[in-house]
């Protein structure tokens, strides 16, 4: 697939391989980040009860799925060059959107996601199979739920939930994304990791594009979940990235779609 290429530096490639984490600091303009919230807070809205229903529900937080589906400002986040030249490292060249939600930790709780590695995934012989993207829509602070991560993880060749007496528990290594709202960071989603609990009086909402190799399963099935209507007008390269005309996707995400690391 044709696509603008756009170049890391060494150093974006170093975070990414030896951290399992690049951070893009004010990488969203506050005109951009006011759309997606705008858009996100309208379907919270409209949607209420039925908010994040294509996916999973999780204590304590609103979420909601399969936000292509959504607004054509979901199919500009997806694509910026830049971050699919991060998911291209991690991933090499042969990947596809798996999901895109949105996570909002709701105000005053205490529930704190267990640490684990996205849709539960260990890389194999082919490399990694998993890269998560998350937008800051808020600034994350060490009070209002910051995602945690444990550095260099995703060589650890085991899911934390088989290798931690208890992957709820705070782990001696982890450490705290902070950032103002439009930083975004991109990480190998095999590194281990999870939402923290909100101690604050507001919620604290991110976006988070996630990404699998094309010979994995999307976590959102992206055929089968977008409308006639959206799927009509999108360009061949927004096809490419969604695998809609991919045997294989079919194959693979008819059948194993919707895992999630931690949620049942
Ligand atoms: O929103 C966050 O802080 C991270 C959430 C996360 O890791 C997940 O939902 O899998």
């Amino acid at each position: 697939m044709n696509r603008i290429k756009v170049e890391l530096t060494d150093a974006e490639r170093r975070a990414l391989d030896e951290v399992g984490l690049l951070v893009l600091d004010n990488f969203a303009p506050p005109e951009f980040v006011a759309e997606l919230r705008a858009r996100i807070d309208e379907l919270f809205a409209e949607l209420g009860d039925q908010a994040g229903s294509e996916f999973k529900q999780e204590p304590d937080t609103d979420r909601l799925a399969n936000l292509v589906n959504f607004g054509e400002v979901f199919e500009r986040a997806i694509a910026q060059p830049k971050l699919l030249a991060a998911v291209e490292h991690v991933l090499g060249s042969e990947f596809k959107l798996s999901s895109l939600n949105a996570r909002s930790a709701r105000p005053n709780t205490t529930w704190t996601q267990p640490l684990h590695c996205d849709t539960g995934a260990l890389p194999d012989e082919a490399g990694n199979k998993v890269c998560n993207i998350v937008w800051m829509l808020d600034d994350f602070t060490l009070e209002n739920g910051p995602t945690r991560y444990v550095p260099g993880t995703h060589k650890a060749g085991k899911l934390p939930q088989d290798a931690l007496a208890d992957a709820s528990a705070s782990h001696p290594e982890e450490q705290f994304l902070t950032g103002k709202a439009g930083t975004l960071a991109v990480f190998n989603a095999h590194m281990w990791h999870g939402g923290t609990a909100n101690r604050t009086d507001k919620p604290r909402l991110a976006l988070h594009s996630f990404y699998c190799r094309r010979d994995q399963p999307q976590q959102q099935y992206q055929k089968r979940l977008l409308s006639e209507q959206v799927q009509q007008r999108l360009s061949e390269e927004l096809r490419w990235l969604l695998a809609l005309d991919d045997p294989l996707n079919d194959t693979l995400s008819s059948q194993f779609s919707g895992r999630s690391g931690f949620m049942k």
